[in-house]
């Protein structure tokens, strides 16, 4: 084994990892100012909660055996996009579609793909909105893009996707007919409470506007 080799591809996989690590940190940025700047202008912050995960090397590794992608940097990185992750939830559908706008305007996000699950739901009824976007990362001696798996989801969607995700790896992906159908049933009724709490919303809204130009209108008069 030739020690320098060995120490130039450590350091090679150490840089893959941590340009990871600095996209990562520049969305979190991007979205804690969004829901922070929004927040304090208007009543409410389209953004409730944002969690971020780094895909480990095994992670990787096992997806890349999974999937038949070559073992290299390279492939790995042109192949696996999900080893950044970010996770937005917001309060109602409305704000998904916000936030998503919000983060796609900025100069320096550039739109790899979307799939849009809450338009087109799955099969078993998972919703999410889902943004693969890249981020140039500025290192000592390269501006390097990378790719972050961004999704973007409501508290309920949320809320199903969690537990589905523990039912799935409990059964090893093999859930029986009658859990599928419930969860089903669930995803509908979690669907039903988005919809209730945008009606519910929008009401408030409309609610607040008319008083804010009565009030407008009285310090006129
Ligand atoms: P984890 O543990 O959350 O990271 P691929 O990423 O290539 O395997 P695909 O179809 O290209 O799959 O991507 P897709 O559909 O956008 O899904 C990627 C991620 O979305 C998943 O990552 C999940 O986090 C989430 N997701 C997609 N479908 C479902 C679903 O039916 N239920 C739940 N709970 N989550 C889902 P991972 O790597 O599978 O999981």
């Amino acid at each position: 084994v030739d020690i320098a080799e060995l120490r130039a591809l450590k350091n090679e996989l150490t840089r893959f990892m941590m340009s990871y690590k600095f996209a990562t940190d520049e969305m979190m940025t991007k979205i804690n100012i969004l829901k922070e700047e929004f927040g304090s202008i208007h009543d409410y912050s389209p953004i409730e909660h944002v969690s971020s995960r780094l895909k480990s090397p095994e992670g990787i590794l096992k997806k890349a055996l999974r999937k038949g992608y070559p073992l290299a940097l390279e492939s790995i990185r042109d192949n696996i996009q999900d080893i950044a992750g970010i996770r937005i939830t917001c309060s109602f559908i409305s704000d998904t579609y916000r936030v998503r706008d919000m983060l796609i305007n900025q100069r320096d996000v550039t739109v790899l793909l979307e799939k849009d699950y809450i338009a087109t739901p799955k099969a078993n009824g998972y919703k999410s909105l889902h943004l693969i976007v890249a981020i140039p990362v500025f290192m000592s001696d390269r501006v390097q893009p990378v790719t972050v798996e961004v999704q973007i989801r409501t508290v309920a969607m949320d809320f199903w996707a969690s537990l589905e995700h523990k039912i799935f790896y409990k059964y090893d992906g093999a859930v029986p007919d009658a859990l599928v159908d419930d969860l089903k049933q669930a995803a509908d009724v979690a669907n039903r409470l988005d919809e209730k709490m945008e009606f519910l919303h929008d009401q408030v809204v409309a609610l607040d506007t008319g008083s804010r130009d009565t009030a407008d209108a009285d310090m006129l008069n």
